[in-house]
């Protein structure tokens, strides 16, 4: 539960004068509609670059890159503040282990952002990828059961490598096609319908993080489309910051979750009762085998609807949707 308290920020000078005159306006645009600290989670796969997404936004080292696994699981918050605007941003843990979801990682961000409230999430994955497969939209939907769909209207997506230079399509049309995937993926795991899902505006941002990124004649890091990247991420940023949806705050009940033995366990009275007085009745008849085998079926369904309603921030509507398999 490392973090650190705002301080100035060295990494500033780092940005060319171009990036930093940017910077301070959305910065001043934020504090005119009263926002002076702006609190950014950034979550994704492992390994997908989201602690040197950090590192790129603070225009410093503050988050330890590995191209490797990276040790000590814990999601960390830096802060840094300039004229009055303070900035926090909190790195996390890759979301998969194994080949897995990695429910640990996912608990322990849930911990450490208890009372936290986050005002832009960014969701992390890599650009230089053709295919998204079922993990993907795990990761989402295990998102999205833990911290609510809302967190997607104050979500962005950034696809780190964007130097990557297709094979095949050009890259205007590669980028389309891959910001069209990660979107239909978070689209199916978020349990967003088709017809709402352009209300939550999701934008996609490319990133290169690496520092042999091009440069353009004011210093500013480009990508082969032209655009330099870091001032349009700080300005999505800010846009969400201000896009007027509920912030996200972490409460207790977003870590307790869902606790199916407690479930079981209401269930298991009134199934004795049903079963002693039907089976008192039935036990002559010949239909006590289809009886049995009935409370099996409604137990087996009311354990299902539970498990798949009891989420926290699921609506009613998503739980729907999942069940009538229109998502
Ligand atoms: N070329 C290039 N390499 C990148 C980029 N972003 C990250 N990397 C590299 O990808 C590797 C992993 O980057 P990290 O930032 O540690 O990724 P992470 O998502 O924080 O990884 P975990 O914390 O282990 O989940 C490192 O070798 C980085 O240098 C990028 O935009 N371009
Ligand atoms: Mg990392």
């Amino acid at each position: 539960m490392a973090s650190q308290v705002a301080r100035e920020w060295p990494g500033f000078q780092n940005f060319s004068d171009s990036t930093q005159a940017k910077l301070d306006l959305l910065f001043e645009n934020l504090k005119q509609e009263n926002v002076s600290t702006l609190t950014i989670l950034v979550m994704g796969k492992s390994g997908v670059g989201k602690s040197s997404t950090v590192n790129s936004i603070f225009g410093e080292r503050v988050a330890s890159v590995s191209a490797f696994q990276s040790e000590g699981p814990s999601p960390l918050m830096f802060s840094r503040s300039r004229g009055g605007f303070t900035l926090n941003v909190i790195d996390t843990p890759g979301l998969v282990e194994g080949g897995y979801v990695n429910e640990h990682a996912i608990n322990t961000i849930k911990r450490f952002l208890l009372n936290k409230t986050i005002d832009v999430f960014i969701y992390v994955d890599r650009f230089d990828v053709y295919r998204q497969d079922n993990l993907d939209r795990q990761v989402i939907k295990a998102i999205t059961d833990s911290f609510g769909n809302g967190i997607w209207r104050r979500g962005l997506v950034v696809l780190t490598h964007a130097q990557f230079t297709p094979p095949a399509d050009a890259y205007y049309a590669f980028s389309a096609k891959r910001s069209e995937a990660i979107l239909k993926f978070i689209r199916l795991g978020a349990y967003i319908k088709t017809r709402e899902f352009q209300d939550y505006g999701i934008s996609v941002v490319l990133v290169e993080n690496s520092s042999r990124c091009k440069m353009d004649g004011l210093g500013e890091r480009i990508l082969p489309d032209g655009t330099a990247w870091f001032p349009h991420l700080m300005r999505v940023i800010t846009d969400v910051a201000m896009n007027h949806s509920k912030a996200i705050t972490v409460k207790q009940k977003f870590i307790d979750g869902p606790n199916p033995n407690a479930k079981w366990k209401l269930f298991i009275p009134l199934i004795l009762a049903f079963q002693y007085f039907c089976v008192a009745d039935f036990k002559s008849s010949k239909h006590l085998v289809v009886l049995l085998l009935l409370q099996l079926i409604v137990l087996c369904i009311g354990l299902l609807l539970c498990r798949l309603y009891n989420r926290p921030g699921r609506s009613w509507r998503e739980f729907v949707l999942t069940v009538s398999g229109n998502n």
